[in-house]
């Protein structure tokens, strides 16, 4: 029987267990990354852990989300990165060169190779025939510790690609449809691998972009085949010595099948407030459009912003429409501004803003009340552009740029105008904004803390009787954005969880953590898909820190998941979904003797205000169960020591 592509990696990388899907499996962790609003968490852990170097072929400290620098705590934050980074010889990326994913594709991906990440994004180097993994930070703490991570073996769906894309249609429209057909919730416990004749006309950069937005079908990872366009990718970076080349066998077995003809395609856009809200700019009709924002880590490579160029060039943004463009990498700034494609940008009257995450994590670029944004990027979750009542479109760099200058919503196949793909240049290697750890170590190097890191929370051992009072009763797709809520007010406390505590579910319900504060002991509960999007680990330890014990729910996303399993926090799934219904805020729920119920296959909750008993599964691993009984990750670690 043929392999996948998804598991042959696996399977090269395979320490213990065995490829059955559902099963747990160690693999050996090649690379780590990390990006600031996650990484001071996960170097305060790698601290915690007491260990010298890293044990990974490479891992890099990138700093790319909070680089407005409003007050001393984001620069507090680079520094104290900067020095853990040093001390165990993490390469760190200053603030400026780049968008962490956008930036490993270019300079240190590799196909064949694992990766795991503390960002959800972090599936872009399967673009490059990666099995990239996002997580939380405390999960990526220990990869870098260990060299190793765990997980549960996924199930493969295979998207056979045929065709050829049209001009006007692209990459952003192929993940788009995958989401239309799969959902957000689709690609839970699943690896998503791209394989047909028609991945041969897609550039790294369009893969790049469709394993990028994996992460919003709930997917474990995405991968391509590693071919001739990987090694022309490679050879333009000057890094062709990494190139091998990598594919599924002819007669793979996949789990489950979806087939896109690529020739079929057209403009396509998520809708508010979804990524899976997803119709054709046709369908949608020709709406005023009050912003548009080109750039964030699914569409800010150089042959999507060449693309932009040549669509604005000799034009002019419509008057009532703000362009905003943030590039990926500082290479492709560079290339831009030598080849006169940044004079056509800023000469259309676009404002070209740091390569960073920027407006994509609500850091600046804020649209008015009530705007119609359009976005390249890859969530439009309500609230997130920091603009609650924004009206948020996600669509590709190509409908973003012709509809800037339009004043509407464009599809640009009416305009007549043609459109080519540009050829990708030999870029030339500059690590000016790298700093190499050589010659550091955890003697000579000290930890720069400023005063707003604080220690990060630590669960207790399970013990005993959990009684909760049940705090927020929520509903289905809750995200992480909505749990602990992330913007420019916001960010700057990613190291301090006692502060950002205050905030958790905000948007949705403020006076949640206060309801927290005074029961003192607290459960939440929550639809299908609760946690999906952001791997931040802040949405399972601002609840930790608030009393929180179990989180009840219809389903939950993966990243999150074993975020709340990492802070020794219960996530435990509805047998019948139907009791969801039967809870109220206030209820008291009780899980007796938690200890001897984690180690069954049911656990029994009974809800004291309304006399009922709930049946739960936790699907826990013998890993999962280990961890919460110690009371979380770091503690069974220490436990070991
Ligand atoms: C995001 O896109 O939501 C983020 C910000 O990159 C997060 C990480 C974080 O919350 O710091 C992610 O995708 O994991
Ligand atoms: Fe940054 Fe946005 Fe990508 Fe997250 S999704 S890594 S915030 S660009």
């Amino acid at each position: 029987m043929g392999k996948t592509l998804a598991y042959k990696i696996l399977e090269d990388h395979l320490l213990e267990g065995e490829m059955i899907p559902g099963k747990e499996i160690t693999i050996k962790m090649d690379q780590t990354l990390t990006q600031d609003s996650t990484g001071t968490m996960v170097y305060l852990q790698l601290e915690a852990m007491e260990i010298d170097k890293v044990k990974t072929e490479i891992s890099v400290a990138y700093i790319d989300h909070n680089t407005l620098q409003t007050g001393f705590e984001n620069a507090d934050d680079h520094a104290f990165i900067e020095s853990v980074a040093k001390r165990h010889g993490v390469l760190f990326s200053k603030p400026g060169n780049g968008i962490c994913h956008q930036l490993h594709l270019e300079n240190y991906g590799k196909p064949g190779k694992t990766l795991l990440g503390s960002d959800s994004h972090t599936p872009t180097g399967g673009g490059l025939g990666m099995i990239a993994i996002g997580a939380g930070g405390l999960d990526v703490a220990v990869a870098m510790a260990k060299g190793t991570y765990s997980l549960n073996v996924p199930r493969v769906v295979g998207v056979k690609l045929t065709g050829k894309l049209r001009p006007w249609v692209s990459a952003k429209d192929v993940i788009l449809k995958v989401l239309k057909e799969l959902s957000v919730k689709g690609g839970v416990g699943k690896i998503i691998e791209y394989h047909g004749e028609g991945v041969r006309s897609l550039s790294v950069t369009d893969r790049a972009t469709i394993t990028n937005m994996g992460a919003e079908l709930g997917a474990t990872t995405s991968v391509f085949p590693s071919d001739e366009n990987t090694r022309e990718y490679l050879r333009c970076q000057g890094r062709e010595k990494d190139f091998i080349p990598l594919a599924a066998d002819e007669d793979a077995v996949y789990d489950e099948h979806l087939e896109i003809d690529l020739d079929e395609l057209e403009p396509l856009a998520a809708m508010p407030h979804s990524p899976d809200n997803v119709d054709s700019i046709k369908n949608i009709g020709e709406i005023k459009v009050d912003q548009v924002a080109i750039g964030s880590c699914t569409n800010s490579s150089y042959t999507d912003l060449m693309k932009v160029a040549s669509i604005l060039k000799g034009k002019k943004v419509h008057p009532e429409v703000s362009l905003v463009i943030s590039p990926g990498s500082s290479k492709i700034m560079t290339k831009m501004a030598e080849n006169g494609a940044l004079a056509d940008i800023i000469g259309a009257g676009a404002r070209v803003i740091e390569n960073a995450c920027g407006p994509c994590i609500g850091m600046g670029q804020s649209p008015k009340s009530g705007a119609v944004s359009l976005r390249t990027f890859n969530r439009n979750f309500k609230g997130r552009s920091g603009t609650n009542d924004a009206m948020v479109y996600l669509v590709s760099p190509e409908t973003a740029a012709i509809s800037a200058i339009k004043g509407v919503l464009t599809d640009g196949r009416t305009t007549g105008d043609t459109l080519e793909t540009p050829d990708m240049p030999d870029f030339v290697p500059n690590d000016n904004f790298v700093v190499y750890p050589e010659g550091c170590n955890t003697d000579n190097t000290k930890v720069e803390m400023g005063p707003n890191i604080k220690p990060f929370p630590r669960n207790k051992k399970l013990e005993g009787d959990l009684k909760a009072t049940v705090c927020i009763h929520a509903g289905d797709n809750i995200t992480t954005d909505d749990i602990m809520p992330s913007d420019s007010r916001l960010l700057p406390y990613r190291s301090n969880v006692p502060h950002l505590s205050n905030y958790c579910f905000e948007k949705i319900d403020k006076d949640f953590a206060e309801r927290c504060k005074k029961a003192g002991s607290c459960a939440i509960t929550g639809g299908d898909n609760y946690g999906q999007g952001s791997s931040r680990e802040h949405a399972a330890l601002a609840p930790l820190h608030l009393g929180v014990k179990f989180v009840l729910a219809k389903s939950f996303a993966r990243i999150h998941r074993s975020n709340l399993i990492n802070s020794g926090i219960l996530p435990l799934v509805f047998v019948d979904p139907a009791d969801y219904d039967t809870i109220e805020v206030g209820d008291e729920l009780i899980l007796e003797n938690a200890p001897e119920q984690v180690m069954a296959l049911e656990v029994t909750v009974r809800n004291l205000t309304k006399n009922r008993e709930y049946k739960l599964r936790g699907n826990f691993s013998d890993l999962e169960r280990a961890m919460l009984l110690a009371g979380g990750k770091i503690n069974h670690i220490k436990e070991g020591q």
